[in-house]
Order: C-alpha cells, then sequence, then structure tokens
C-alpha cells in the first residue's frame, strides 16, 4: 500500500495494482482530441498571443468582444472525434489568458459576457458523452489576467496591467483555483481527466507552492476520486500525486519513466505547430505523419493526445477535419493494433522500418510495415512459435517459415533462427 500523504488529508490509500486497475480504461484507449478554444481564436494567431505580443488587457478586450461562435455545435466536434476513433477528448477551460468558456462566478472574463452569451462547457461535455467519448478538462494555473497573479519580473505584460505587483496576494489567486476548480468538479458530472498547466518554479514563483500544490491535489481527489490526472503542478518528486507524465510536443525516445518505474505517460500534440486556430501557419503535419506519431506514442507503451484548435466561428477548419478524417479512414481498418496495445515484448526484434505494438490480452503482435519491403519480413532472433499470421487490413493469411539466423542452426527446442513472413509483393490496401 502506497500512503500517499498530501497537505493535511491522507486522501488515497492506493496500491500500484488498485492504481493500474483505476488507470487501465484511459491506457487502453490511447487516443483522445485535444481542444484549444478560447478567444484567441479570434486573431488567429497563436494561443500565446497576448503574450508574444505584449497585449495589455484593455486591447486584447476587442477579441472578448468579437467572439461571437455562431456555428458551434459540439455534436459535430464530437462526431469528429469518435470517427477519428478518439476515445477521450481534453478541452481547455481556461487557458493562460484567464479567459473561461464556462459560466464561472468568479470571473466575468467568461464566455456567458461575449457575444456567445452562454455556457460554452456545457454542451460540449453533454455532446462527447453522448458518443462515448469520456471527458477531461484542462485548466491553466498561469493566468495573466487575475489581479493576485504574480506575472514574471519579465514578462512583456508586467507594465501593462493596472494592478500593482506589490499589492498582488498569491492566496488571493489560490482561492480562486480551488473555487473555479471546485466549480468544474461538482457541476459536470464526472470528469475523467484534469490536464493542469503548467509551472515553472524560479522567477517569481509558477511552483507547488504558489499554486498550493499539495491541498490542491486532496481537493481535486475529494471531489472526483477517480480522475486521471497529469503532472505539471511541480510534485514531481511524490510518486502517486499525479497519474501520468505529460511530455509536450515531443516523441519520447522510450516508454516514459519516473524514479526508475515505467509510467503511464500521454504525449500532447498539434497537427500545426500553434494549439489556438491560426490561420497562417502552414507547417500542418500530414495525415501519414500523424499515424506514425500515433503508432510510435503506443508502441513505447503511452497515449496520443492530439489537438484541434476550432475557429472563432466555432467551427473545425478543414486542414483539421481532412486529418481527422484521414486518420479514421486508418483506424477503421487498424484499431486493434492501437486500443488496449502497449510497446511489444523484448523477445521481437523489430523489423527494418517497421513498429510494433502488442496486445498483451489477446497476445499478439503488430508489425507496422512503415516502409513496403521486397516479399520478406523478418522478425530476426525469434525463438517462439506463432500461431497464424494475417494481414489486418483484409484478415488475409501471411504465410510464414522459420530459417536459421545468421550463422546458426534452427532446432525444434528452438535454438537461433528467424522468422520470415512472406508478403505481396505490392503492398495491398491502403492501411
Ligand atoms: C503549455 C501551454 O503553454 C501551451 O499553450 C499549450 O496549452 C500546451 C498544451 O501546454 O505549454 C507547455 C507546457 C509544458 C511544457 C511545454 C509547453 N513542458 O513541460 O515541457
Amino acid at each position: 500500500i502506497v500512503r500517499v500523504s498530501v497537505g493535511q488529508a491522507d486522501f488515497r490509500l492506493e496500491s500500484p495494482e488498485q492504481k493500474q486497475a483505476r488507470m487501465k480504461q484511459w491506457v487502453d484507449d490511447r487516443f483522445g482530441l485535444f481542444v484549444h478554444w478560447g478567444i484567441y481564436a479570434v486573431p488567429a494567431r497563436h494561443e500565446w498571443v497576448q503574450n508574444y505580443e505584449s497585449i495589455p488587457g484593455e486591447v486584447y478586450r476587442k477579441y472578448f468582444e468579437h467572439f461571437d461562435p455562431d456555428l458551434y455545435d459540439p455534436v459535430i466536434w464530437a462526431k469528429e472525434a469518435k470517427a477519428a476513433g478518439m476515445k477521450y477528448m481534453v478541452i481547455t477551460t481556461k487557458h493562460h489568458d484567464g479567459f473561461c468558456l464556462w459560466d464561472t462566478e468568479y470571473t466575468d472574463f467568461k464566455a456567458t459576457n461575449t457575444p456567445a452569451a452562454r455556457d460554452l462547457i456545457r454542451p460540449m461535455v453533454e455532446a462527447f458523452r453522448n458518443e462515448g467519448i469520456k471527458v477531461g478538462f484542462y485548466y491553466s494555473l498561469i493566468d495573466w489576467n487575475h489581479p493576485d497573479f504574480p506575472l514574471d519580473k519579465l514578462h512583456p505584460m508586467r507594465n501593462n496591467t493596472s494592478a500593482k505587483e506589490e499589492v498582488r496576494k498569491i492566496e488571493n489567486y489560490q482561492h480562486y483555483v480551488k473555487n473555479q476548480l471546485t466549480e468544474l468538479l461538482t457541476e459536470y458530472g464526472q470528469i475523467d481527466q484534469l490536464f493542469l498547466d503548467f509551472s515553472y518554479p524560479g522567477d517569481n514563483g509558477k511552483g507547488r507552492d504558489d499554486w498550493d500544490s499539495e491541498n490542491l491535489i486532496s481537493l481535486i481527489r475529494k471531489l472526483q476520486p477517480n480522475i486521471i490526472l497529469n503532472d505539471r503542478m511541480d510534485l514531481d518528486d511524490k510518486s502517486y500525486g499525479w497519474d501520468y507524465k505529460s511530455p509536450e510536443q515531443f516523441m519520447p525516445r522510450e516508454w516514459v519513466s519516473h524514479q526508475g518505474e515505467l509510467v503511464p505517460w500521454e504525449t500532447c500534440q498539434t497537427f500545426s505547430g500553434s494549439w489556438g486556430y491560426h490561420r497562417d501557419e502552414n507547417t500542418w503535419k500530414s495525415t501519414n505523419q500523424l499515424l506514425v506519431m500515433l503508432i510510435e506514442t503506443v508502441s513505447k507503451g503511452g497515449n496520443l493526445l492530439l489537438n484541434v484548435g476550432p475557429t472563432a466561428r466555432g467551427n473545425f477548419d478543414d486542414r483539421a477535419v481532412e486529418r481527422l478524417r484521414g486518420m479514421g479512414d486508418w483506424m477503421k481498418y487498424n484499431q486493434w493494433a492501437i486500443y488496449a496495445c502497449t510497446a511489444a515484448p523484448d523477445r521481437f526484434e523489430k523489423p527494418e522500418n517497421c513498429l510494433l505494438t502488442y496486445n498483451p490480452e489477446k497476445n499478439r503482435l503488430y508489425i507496422h510495415v512503415l516502409e513496403w519491403p521486397f516479399k520478406s519480413l523478418y522478425l530476426k532472433n525469434y525463438k517462439g512459435k506463432i500461431k497464424y499470421a494475417q494481414l489486418l487490413h483484409d484478415g488475409s493469411e501471411v504465410r510464414h517459415s522459420q530459417v536459421a539466423s545468421h550463422g546458426s542452426h534452427t532446432t525444434e527446442t528452438g535454438g537461433e533462427s528467424d522468422l520470415i513472413l512472406h508478403i505481396p509483393v505490392v503492398k495491398p490496401g491502403t492501411g
């Protein structure tokens, strides 16, 4: 039993097995939708635009006044996500600019007061749940709008704000965060995941003492005992305070570990470079690149949270839709190589230009052939036997034989041998 003592309260007594059971569905789901949506979709040049361009609050206000998402229909979003094969979603309830998509009691800087004139979170939560997609919240710990939030000494907006740094009280901000999280975690039913973002202890705070991270975790666990929590509140040394690691925009070389143990992890990635809708960005990844990213993530035991930044009108732009549908076409035929899959055991040596995923419950190995080789696919030094091999996209048999490994002989008892899979000369299908 791992006794977790956080703040005043022992909020959870959970063995590694219990934790694994609590995380199992999320880990098996593997593929989720991240949504970055806020008034930064109006300037449409990155969700950090206010900071990057040192825009004073009074000037940034024009985006608040022009946020009128008349095409917003979360049922369409949820259907696109489902068709892409995504099993969960995470929405930015509040990003760094402090703007809130829900009807919070604790600030006027919320969707209700824009031309949208309503809580935009509630219908979203409902629409995704109706499609069987689990719902998670992203909540920014950083808040450039809150009068008690300590902006960095070199922060571009620091001299633009009316509030004086000396009168800022971090305790007030801590209360604000707790109040808002209490709203989010009590008024929208079961929330499956919480993504707090982010910490950088150092200049003027942004660490565990500033957020009151330990008490924050106790509160979160009390309100939503089954929630799956990320690791961005500067409690890295406290095992089991968080549930998974979230490296970002970054493909780890191997399964992510913490204190020598492999841990659940999720990489979040963009279609282009920005998280918020960015009209003029032209660095969009291809559907194929995104699929390889998904496969590679699962081949290293991780989850992929792939981001869409909806427009100011409230829809997904064509570039995003095209990629989501492309991924969905592939998932239709190949989803069994993603869901409930993980890294393949070491006994499988991956063939050249391939990625391996593995379903431990079915004892099935999936070989993702990224570059189609000529006729033979080699599983080198494979000592076991395989019962049956097939192409995934059409279920057709792949014949195979075992040959002695380079410089040794095959024996019945399983000496050094390679497995050859006899594949067609021309890559069949589209998968
Ligand atoms: C943060 C945000 O600043 C960004 O706008 C976006 O929401 C993204 C998902 O999260 O960016 C981060 C946060 C943490 C790291 C890197 C970028 N990190 O820990 O490396």
